[in-house]
């Protein structure tokens, strides 16, 4: 007879598990820019979300998980936490909503390069009821009378159960901070397969790389006035065939995103080509398509379309 794995459920009867397991959700949120991003794939050692030094690069809710014999994390990215312009920046909003709704505890990231303003975040965390952690990042870049100004001045905010301090681009802090994080993770068996890292299809996080692509090489408003989508994905023995589409919000951003005799957008598909094969560790064939659709940031049909 042959082997059947049980399914996920049974997990809870499993004996690999102790019975001091943790397990639960993490929504990282913060201010844009703040490392939310950057802090995941640290964690996970794996570059699962885009990360730029532009603010507002994540749109979406990313969800990474950590799995370790002691607990199983399931991280939440989210967009930066801003008063939305338009239809778009509320649709990210939404995103933070769900993950902090979704979360069994809230990891609050603060750049410690930046003035601690951070309002608008302690709304959601006290509209949540959720307990949180604070997070302060960047600390490779400020001094310690700062480190510990921030920390004084969000404490006699918010009553945070946990108080960590790190760098994410540096990796420093995180063993500390992923104990911190433990402590109040509830008693649970592991909630997805140990082996599983995140639960977004292949095609999404390619969107996301040619994503990252833009917003690495254009000023100003094109970053934040496209989308990318996945018109065909076709694995073959040898290579993936990949179509995106570029959807662009005025006429006159095509010419921009095109360049001379087609340059800039050859290069934002080789860039983005490099980065989606080191993701698949597969060859890939790419080729980009610039679409206008007037306005789609402020229409309801659209951005369903594009997945937000
Ligand atoms: N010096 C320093 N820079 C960092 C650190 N962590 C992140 N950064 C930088 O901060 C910038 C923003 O990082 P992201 O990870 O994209 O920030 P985010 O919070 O996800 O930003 P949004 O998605 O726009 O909300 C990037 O340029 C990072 O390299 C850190 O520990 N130290
Ligand atoms: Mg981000």
């Amino acid at each position: 007879m042959d082997f059947i794995e049980p399914p996920n459920d049974e997990l809870n009867d499993s004996p690999e598990f102790s019975p001091g397991h943790r397990a639960g959700f993490v929504a990282i949120i913060g201010r844009p820019n703040a490392g939310k991003s950057t802090l995941l794939n640290a964690i996970l050692e794996f570059k699962l979300a885009i990360a730029t030094h532009k603010a507002q690069t994540t749109r979406h809710q990313i969800l990474g998980i950590l799995s370790e014999a002691a607990h199983q994390m399931v991280f939440l990215d989210t967009p930066g936490i801003i008063e939305p312009e338009y239809k778009l920046q509320e649709a990210m909003m939404q995103a933070v909503a769900r993950s902090t709704k979704d979360a069994d505890v809230l990891l609050h990231l603060v750049d410690a390069t930046r003035p601690a303003d951070e309002e608008r975040v302690w709304k959601y965390m006290h509209a949540s009821g959720k307990p949180a952690v604070l997070v302060i990042n960047k600390v490779d870049a400020a001094g310690d009378e700062v480190v510990d100004a921030i920390k004084a001045a969000c404490t006699a905010a918010f009553a945070y159960r946990e108080i960590a301090a790190i760098s994410a681009a540096r990796g420093t802090g995180l063993d500390e901070l992923k104990m911190a994080l433990g402590r109040q993770l509830p008693l649970s068996p592991p909630l997805y397969p140990p082996d599983q890292l995140s639960e977004h299809p292949v095609r999404f996080f390619v969107s996301e790389l040619i994503r990252e692509q833009i917003f690495l090489q254009y000023a100003q408003e094109i970053p934040y006035s496209c989308t990318v989508t996945i018109s065909s994905f076709k694995e073959e023995e040898k290579m993936d065939h990949i179509h995106a589409e570029i959807i662009v919000n005025r006429d006159s951003q095509k010419g921009i995103l095109i360049g001379k005799g087609g340059m800039k957008l050859k290069k934002l598909g080789t860039k983005a080509r490099e980065q989606i094969e080191q993701l698949t560790g597969r060859k890939a064939n790419l080729q980009l398509f610039v679409k206008v659709r007037e306005k789609w940031r402020d229409k309801d049909s659209y951005l369903r379309g594009y997945g937000y």
